[in-house]
């Protein structure tokens, strides 16, 4: 069966561009693969955290996947730190990725040119990455088009190790959606939606509440040229609500233009969308959120099952790496 693996940081309140770039894909996959999917709070230490904080989003986001959709008893879900093979495994990958090629990470150039502390932790995060996908022995890794790069370099990673020590971790591959796979800060739509960016109006977080949500859309950013039609390059922000509207609605973001006339028209039509969308999702998140022991009680199965899984990886590299055993 098809092993499917995937990710997502505690590090904000998840959003739109979450939801529709991979989180729903997510879900999707439960039917017909075995899916793993991990709250990488380790991940979320690149940047210094407030304890109180990550603690209750590290939860409140395990509650959120739950109430998106994913099923603990058919997909093992289960906190990072909770398994410690994670930063075990990071090691062998930070000695088998080069300096060149991590230095060469988007996401670590344009976020070390944004900080003012750069860990080193945020240089090596992709050999984290790379370890919490091979652990599992994955096939597919559902993210958004973001991540393409860091699955890149997990396979090259993965390829490399199986050559030098021989056949030890399979080679994973990104699934990223036809729709959905970029959306763009309603604020600024040259930059994608971000958890940690600080763009709360740009942001759709999957709890604001209908009138929070037709505020956000009804100021999204647009042009003056006052026409419906999708083109990224030259429309970046009416693009970019066609985008949403199409991924909401099961349309291309074409289609989805058909018979708009009026920026205030999509603006409605892309909320309305969204609300419908996000209702269900937020009526369980609140369900699941009253219950914080049981969320935990089923944290700890998913660690059980995944700490299984990722030893046996973890023993057959250090077999093959020729680390003596104990
Ligand atoms: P941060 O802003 O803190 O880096 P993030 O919002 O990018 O966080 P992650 O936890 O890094 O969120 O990503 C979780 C998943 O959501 C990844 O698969 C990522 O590709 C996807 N994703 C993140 N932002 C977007 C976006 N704007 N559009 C589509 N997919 C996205
Ligand atoms: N780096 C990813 C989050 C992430 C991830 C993963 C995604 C950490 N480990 C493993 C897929 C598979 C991000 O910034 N979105």
């Amino acid at each position: 069966m098809t092993r499917v693996f995937s990710g997502i940081k505690p590090s904000g309140s998840v959003h739109l561009g979450n939801y529709l770039g991979a989180l729903r894909n997510w879900a999707a996959m439960q039917d017909g693969a075995d899916t793993v999917y991990c709250v990488v709070d380790l991940h979320a230490l690149t940047v210094p955290q407030d304890p109180a904080e990550l603690r209750a989003s590290t939860l409140s986001l395990a509650q959120m996947l739950i109430a998106i959709g994913i099923d603990p008893e058919r997909s093992t879900l289960f906190i990072q730190s909770h398994v410690s093979e994670h930063t075990e495994c990071a090691w062998l990958m930070e000695c088998t990725a080069s300096f060149g090629e991590l230095r060469r990470m988007t996401q670590f150039k344009d976020k070390s040119e944004k900080a003012k502390f750069v860990s080193g932790g945020l240089f090596t995060y992709p050999a984290l990455q790379a370890s919490d996908i091979i652990l599992y022995d994955t096939d597919q890794v559902p993210v958004g088009e973001d991540q393409r790069q860091h699955i890149e370099l997990t396979r090259d990673l993965a390829e490399r190790f199986n050559n030098r020590y021989g056949q030890t971790f399979v080679v994973p591959e990104a699934v990223v959606p036809a729709a959905g796979a970029r959306v763009m800060d309603l604020q600024n739509p040259e930059n994608k939606m971000s958890k940690s960016e600080d763009s709360p109006q740009g942001s759709v977080s999957l709890l604001d509440d209908p009138a929070a949500i037709e505020k956000k859309f009804k100021r999204a950013v647009t042009d003056s040229d006052n026409e419906v039609h999708y083109d990224p390059a030259t429309k970046p922000g009416v693009s970019n609500l066609l985008s949403i509207l199409g991924a909401a609605t099961g349309q291309s973001p074409t289609e989805a233009a058909t018979g708009i006339e009026r920026y205030g028209d999509l603006k409605v039509a892309t909320a309305q969308a969204v609300i419908e969308l996000l209702r269900p999702v937020q009526a369980r998140y609140h369900e699941l959120a009253a219950d914080p022991a049981e969320t935990s009680r089923l944290l700890a199965v998913g660690a059980d099952k995944a700490r299984t899984i990722a030893r046996a990886t973890l023993d057959r590299a250090h077999q093959n790496l020729g680390l003596l055993a104990p």
